[in-house]
């Protein structure tokens, strides 16, 4: 859930990325703290077993200027795909206020990648939450395999509903199209944040500004 503070007039957004193990969500952080400008991401902080796996979770500030007059931070989170840290996972998915799933194209991963889907609609729900309710873009990861499955087995598999999630190609570990994943949900996480002020002055038939609302 959004949070806002009037004292220094900010807003922080939860945008957090989910997906089967080794799918590429660190690599998706890492890329964007080594591409983003130094004036608008903070430090990567990475919590990870020696191995490399992600242990609780990666957490990287990006800041952009979206709601006038507020300092506007989306915190980006990923969680361990392993499922040994389903707890974490729960806990890291509460109150998000969008998801990345990154799926592996490896087509020996198809499987892993329903599973890693129908865990984080289970761990939504048990949250009060739904993928109806949230922002959520899909980025099929590691285009760059030889045994990659095609992108229209991909979409059957993971985008088969009458609202279809924005979907992108991408090769994490080179950057392609991180950047843009990030502009894609972050643009639909503040639109969902528009909609619910504008829900809300329908609801107190009086215009409303984020300098009013303490959440939403
Ligand atoms: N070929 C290829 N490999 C990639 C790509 N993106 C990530 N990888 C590799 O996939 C492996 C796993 O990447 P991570 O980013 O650690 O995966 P993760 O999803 O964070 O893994 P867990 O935290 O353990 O769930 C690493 O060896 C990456 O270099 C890609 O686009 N292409
Ligand atoms: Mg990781």
């Amino acid at each position: 859930m959004s949070s806002i503070r009037h004292e220094d007039r900010s807003i922080s957004f939860k945008i957090v990325y989910c997906g089967t193990p080794l799918c590429g969500k660190t690599t998706n952080i890492a890329q964007l703290h080594a591409k983003l400008d130094l004036s608008c991401r903070g430090d990567l902080v990475s919590l990870s077993t020696a191995a490399d796996r992600t242990l609780f979770f990666d957490f990287l500030s990006v800041e952009a200027a979206a709601v006038p007059g507020y300092r506007t931070s989306f915190q980006l989170y990923t969680v361990p795909g392993q499922i040994t840290y389903n707890a974490t996972l729960q806990l890291v998915l509460r109150e998000a206020d969008g998801i990345v799933f990154v799926a592996d194209s490896q087509m020996d991963r198809q499987r892993a990648n329903l599973q890693a889907f129908q865990n984080l609609e289970a761990n939504l729900r048990l949250n009060g939450s739904s993928l109806e309710k949230l922002p959520v873009v899909l980025q099929y990861n590691k285009r760059d395999v030889p045994n990659a499955a095609p992108v229209e087995y991909l979409e059957f598999l993971l985008n088969n509903r009458p609202n279809r999630f924005i979907s992108f190609e991408s090769e994490a570990k080179k950057g392609k199209n991180v950047i843009a994943t990030l502009n894609a949900v972050s643009q639909a996480v503040l639109a969902n944040f528009h909609q619910q002020m504008m829900q809300a002055e329908a609801t107190l038939g009086q215009p409303r500004r984020a300098s009013e609302m303490s959440s939403v």
